[in-house]
């Protein structure tokens, strides 16, 4: 049995990684350590909570105390840390707690592993650590990290961290660094979940500046994938960039779900530009696929039409959510 610590793992990429681990495999069990902030949703884990294989623990990565006790209950082996604040817009409202959380709850997982002498720490990053590109060119391994906001800042310092706890001490971390991920369970104020939603609510669509800023789209199952080989054979000490090259601009992923949702592009509204905006992101995912042998499954126009008719069906899913907080936040943003 691999006794695994999973952080975040109530929230979008988390709880999917649970979910689907637990569904296909019995070798692991799975201790999930969340603070159910706003993002956190424990109806993401409803298929999964009732697994023989499976333990929630409701608390702060960066609390030393809880996590150490955690490490020593269960025996825990391997980390897997997603926990994070994730959002862009919320890091320029306010970085506080992105550098709370980010860096200094990493290092409080990387302090308590290296105490463990675990086997794999693996630490979920993003393309954003990278800064942003213009129209040619992809981000590799070896792009220097060059983070524009204060949230992609803090996962960049969260990766440097990491890697100094390999080189320092021999902590066997890898890294991951994935693009924009889609799916079920993503909280409605990344781009594709409240587009559809406001679509299905006959709400405008708040485009940010030109609508022609790109990102390179991943269905949440094959970043998982990726993560879980990573955690299994990925070589101590590297970053693994993980893409399915599947690039488009908001306005044509918005265009889209209006098209499949039968609504008007009358939705449409352009507003004020993000501050400090990434005009593009896109991967190279070479070094994934030639040393590990992984590849994406979904293709693009498959998953997203999945995707967009999940938030359709579960419909109870996402309206518990914006009856509370997410409606206040963009009250406040959009005067809805
Ligand atoms: P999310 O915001 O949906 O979920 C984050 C989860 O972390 C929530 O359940 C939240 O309650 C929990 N959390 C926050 N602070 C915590 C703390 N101090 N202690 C314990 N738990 C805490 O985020 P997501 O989109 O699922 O992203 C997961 C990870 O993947 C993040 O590290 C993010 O940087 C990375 N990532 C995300 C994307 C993407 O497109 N969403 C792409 C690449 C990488
Ligand atoms: O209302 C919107 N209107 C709009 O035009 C929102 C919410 C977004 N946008 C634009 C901004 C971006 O160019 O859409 C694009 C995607 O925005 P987000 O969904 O906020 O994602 P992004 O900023 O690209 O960051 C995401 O991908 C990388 C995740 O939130 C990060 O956690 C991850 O690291």
């Amino acid at each position: 049995m691999k006794n695994i610590l999973v952080t975040g793992g109530a929230g979008f990429i988390g709880s999917n990684f649970i979910n689907n681990i637990l569904e296909k495999r019995d070798d692991y069990f799975i201790v999930n350590l969340d603070k159910l902030t706003y993002a956190g949703n424990l109806d993401n884990l409803r298929q999964s909570e009732n697994n023989k294989n499976y333990t929630f623990i409701k608390g702060d990565i960066a609390n030393s105390e809880l996590v150490n006790f955690i490490f020593e209950k269960y025996k825990i082996k391997y980390v897997v840390n997603f926990a994070a604040e994730s959002h862009v817009d919320r890091s320029i409202s306010g970085s506080q707690i992105f550098y709370t959380t980010n860096v200094i709850g990493t290092n409080v997982l990387l302090e308590t592993a290296m105490k463990f002498k675990i086997e794999k720490f693996l630490q979920i990053s993003t393309d954003e650590v990278y800064g942003s590109l213009g129209a040619e060119g992809l981000f590799t391994e070896s792009t220097p990290l060059s983070p524009n906001s204060p949230y992609s800042s803090s996962k960049a310092a969260a990766d440097m961290m990491a890697m100094a706890f390999y080189h320092t001490y021999g902590l066997p971390v890898v890294i991951t660094r994935c693009s924009n991920n889609y799916g079920p369970y993503q909280f409605p104020e990344k781009l594709i979940p409240l587009m559809v939603i406001n679509s299905l609510s006959n709400k405008k669509l708040p485009v940010y500046g030109d609508g022609l800023n790109v990102r390179d789209w991943i269905y949440v199952i094959d970043h998982n994938e990726a993560a879980e080989l990573v955690l299994e054979k990925g070589k101590i000490g590297e970053v693994y960039n993980v893409g399915a090259s599947n690039e488009m601009s908001n306005i044509e992923i918005i265009k889209l779900i209006l098209r499949h949702l039968g609504k008007s592009e009358d939705l449409i509204q352009y507003v004020k530009d993000r501050l400090g905006h990434d005009r593009r992101y896109a991967i190279d995912s070479t070094k994934i696929q030639s040393e590990l042998g992984w590849k994406p499954k979904y293709s693009f126009e498959q998953a997203i039409e999945k995707t967009i008719d999940w938030y359709v069906k579960d419909k109870v899913w996402w309206e518990k959510i914006i009856s509370g907080e997410y409606l206040k936040y963009y009250a406040n943003q959009y005067k809805m």
